[in-house]
């Protein structure tokens, strides 16, 4: 099989250390595609799911070893943890095995667009809120003890980032829709008080691609059920592909325009037909 060659690409929640986790799907990704930036947009690890239970089969481990060697190959790889790997934001600005760990970035695409990278957690107020940025600082030392300190009720308070999720799963999908529409419309106003054209996040399972009041939203997804990333390739335009047995792609950002990503399809292909026909009586009820 070719290799398919972007510019940037963007990953995000592959909660590896649960069951949930696609690994299988990600690593024939990862092994098809090659590119100059791989930003790896949080909830990587599943570090809150591991202080549980101990899960690490061998599928894995062959994730980390692919990402090792994508930096072997020279490919620049940023790290920005996520609300279910935050221990690692203690090592925010440091280097580790040529990986850069950040807190956040700023993507310049080719095309000249600035967008601002982040695993968006913060966009999810059920969760902790504001207290959680605020407290901490900016010092990881500070920020390592306070996570250390706080990491019990931590684990307690995360498992509300899920919100959307467990929605879904209780099929009461318009109240679904409707925190994602919030969500989508907070990251977007972020995005445009930091002056940028548009945020790149993950963190709610429900890959996007949107203009909203001209800023774009992008969210690469999740490698948990949807198994979808974003990529830029050389002239800058912004792609969401699906990659399981099938391959699609679902939404597109190029300069002079923005093909918007389905509203429910993505999130709910797993779903029955039956809860599908909900999901489009309430699209259509919303709209
Ligand atoms: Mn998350």
């Amino acid at each position: 099989m070719s290799t398919l060659r972007f510019r940037s690409i963007f990953v995000s929640d592959v909660h590896l250390g649960t069951p949930d986790c696609q690994a299988a799907y990600l690593l024939d990704f990862l092994r098809s595609v090659r590119c100059e930036t791989l930003y790896l947009v949080g909830d990587i690890v599943d570090l809150e799911a591991l202080a549980q239970r101990l899960y690490w089969p061998p599928s894995h481990s062959a994730i980390l070893v692919e990402l090792v060697e994508i930096v072997r190959r020279g490919t620049r790889v940023v790290y920005l943890p996520g609300n279910h790997d935050a221990p690692l934001r203690a090592l925010c600005g440091q280097r580790i095995g040529g990986i850069e760990v950040e807190w956040n970035a700023i993507h310049v695409a080719a095309d000249g667009r600035r967008y601002r990278v982040a695993h968006g957690d913060e966009f999810d107020p059920e969760h902790i809120g504001r207290s959680w940025l605020t407290r901490v600082g900016d010092s990881a030392h500070r920020l390592m003890l306070w996570a250390n300190r706080n990491f019990n009720r931590l684990r307690r308070q995360l498992r509300l980032a899920y919100l959307p999720l467990s929605i879904i799963t209780k099929s009461r999908i318009a109240q679904a829709l409707l925190y994602i529409r919030q969500y989508e419309a907070r990251v977007a106003a972020a995005a445009r008080e930091h002056g940028v054209d548009g945020h790149i996040c993950g963190h709610i399972h429900f890959g996007g691609v949107r203009e909203i009041d001209g800023v774009v939203y992008l969210n690469d997804g999740d490698w948990v059920e949807h198994c979808t990333a974003l990529t830029e390739d050389e002239e800058g335009r912004m792609e969401l592909l699906h990659w399981s047995e099938h391959r699609s792609r679902i939404g597109r950002v190029d300069a002079s325009s923005v093909l918007a990503s389905p509203a429910a399809g993505l999130a709910f292909a797993s779903l029955s037909s039956e809860a599908s026909d909900v999901v489009l009586r309430a699209l259509k009820q919303a709209a």
